[in-house]
């Protein structure tokens, strides 16, 4: 007889899962029982500053009170009706979002993927309709060492062998060029290319920050060649580098944007294409959907999470903040940081590999209460809820001194 879970000690829950839980991942041996703003609590009652924040889908803090308000109110109304009714609260969502964006027209999902999913949908039927491409023949241009989500679509155009070995065979149509290179995305793009879709900063590929001016090329390049300009925003957006969307940073305003984890609030899964009216309105009745895609309580946590947006808040504070994690990072350099990409709130930083693996160093920094994810390698991902204050940004930077100084 197990022992009741209020009672189980971590090492007695990590034991439990191991013969009924999939072993997809390998996390970091903690157990999260509660939290609140950047602070988790395992079920010990160690506590853990999360530079995680979910993948950056905890940009507002774990139950940031506006959000858990906002649930709660909606919790007690109406959760769930399908998209065969009207609900009161859909509405609101999509014109704020369209608005907080500059696009017109919002296609509610779940998921990151399947955002992702809807969006080469979408531009493969506007290739048809609009473009004139003949039916079945469009392609999409991707980069490589992208991230895009784990369905076998996406992963049919992932150069990443763990992602996609055992999962073929594998849906045709996509172009997959170096990202940061114009000319090869000149080379690729042609009369049959519905789209180009990339990351404005390649996430799990470890912060991978393009030169100045890119994103403007894509965006010219696109609009000359009459394809449409797909911006996976689903981890760079919503405020997790100083501005709403990373793609601000140049300036630049795509034909479709991928939104998703922080866009639920860290609460409930939502995910959504926003796109230029042209675009959209391929879709007709009955030709996409999904069950849950645009539920009340989805549309009112994310709500919640566009007002956040609306003030400038969030953006601001990881602007500024980012100036404290970069010159942290500065500093660092040559002391067991070979090298770091840091935008707003989030660095992918490459660790001197004799000092070990991104996995060793998230180990060491979580028995020192701070918690990290590698990527790659000796590159781990430093992405700490936008709520965070510069004196704990300070004490993790401190933290990860140490540790990087007791390495090797
Ligand atoms: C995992 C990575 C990050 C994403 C971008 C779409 C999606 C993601 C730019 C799909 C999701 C998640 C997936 C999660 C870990 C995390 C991740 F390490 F996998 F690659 F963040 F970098 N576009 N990223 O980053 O969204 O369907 O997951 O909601 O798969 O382990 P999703």
């Amino acid at each position: 007889m197990t022992a009741p879970a209020h009672a189980r000690t971590s090492a007695d829950l990590i034991r439990a899962e191991e013969p009924v839980l999939a072993h997809n991942y390998h996390p970091l041996p903690v157990v999260v029982a509660r939290a609140e703003g950047a602070w988790v609590e395992d079920v010990e009652g160690r506590r853990y500053l999360d530079m995680l924040a979910g993948y950056s889908a905890l940009n507002f803090g774990h139950r940031h009170p506006a959000l858990i308000q906002a649930a709660h109110d909606q919790l007690d109304r109406l959760t769930l009706t399908s998209r065969a009714f009207h609900n009161d609260r859909l509405a609101e969502f999509a014109e704020r979002l369209a608005a907080l964006t500059g696009l017109d027209m919002v296609l509610p999902m779940n998921t990151g993927a399947e955002a992702v999913e809807s969006g080469i949908k979408v531009a493969r039927k506007w290739a048809y309709d609009v473009k004139g491409v003949p039916d079945g023949q469009a392609t999409i241009v991707v980069a490589a060492d992208n991230f895009h989500g784990r369905t076998t679509t996406i992963v049919s155009f992932s150069t990443d062998e763990t992602a996609r070995a055992g999962f073929g065979p594998f849906t045709p149509g996509f172009r997959i060029v170096p990202y940061n290179d114009l000319a090869a995305l000149e080379e690729a793009v042609d009369e049959t290319t519905a789209a180009v879709l990339i990351e404005p900063i390649q996430g799990e590929a470890g912060v991978i920050i393009p030169d100045e001016g890119y994103l403007t090329g894509v965006r010219e390049l696109t609009r000359r060649k009459g394809c449409l300009f797909i911006a996976d925003e689903i981890q760079s957006g919503l405020g997790r580098t100083g501005r709403t969307l990373a793609i601000e940073h140049e300036s630049v305003v795509p034909d479709v944007l991928l939104l998703g984890k922080a866009l639920g609030g860290g609460i409930v899964p939502v995910s959504a294409v926003v796109a230029r009216r042209e675009v959209m309105g391929v879709l007709g009745p009955g030709e996409h959907g999904s069950t849950f895609g645009g539920n009340p309580l989805a549309a009112a946590v994310g709500t919640a999470v566009v007002g956040l947006l609306e003030t400038g808040e969030f953006q601001r504070r990881a602007d500024e903040l980012g100036l404290v994690l970069s010159e942290g990072l500065e500093a660092l350099r040559g002391h067991g940081v070979s090298g770091f990409r840091a935008r707003g709130l989030w660095a992918g930083v490459d660790v001197d590999p004799a000092l070990g693996t991104g996995r060793e160093i998230s180990e060491r920094l979580m028995r020192e209460g701070i918690l990290v994810k590698d990527t790659h390698g000796s590159t781990i991902r430093l992405a700490p809820p936008l709520t965070v204050t510069a004196d704990e940004l300070r004490s993790a930077l401190g933290t990860l001194e140490k540790v990087l100084g007791q390495a090797g």
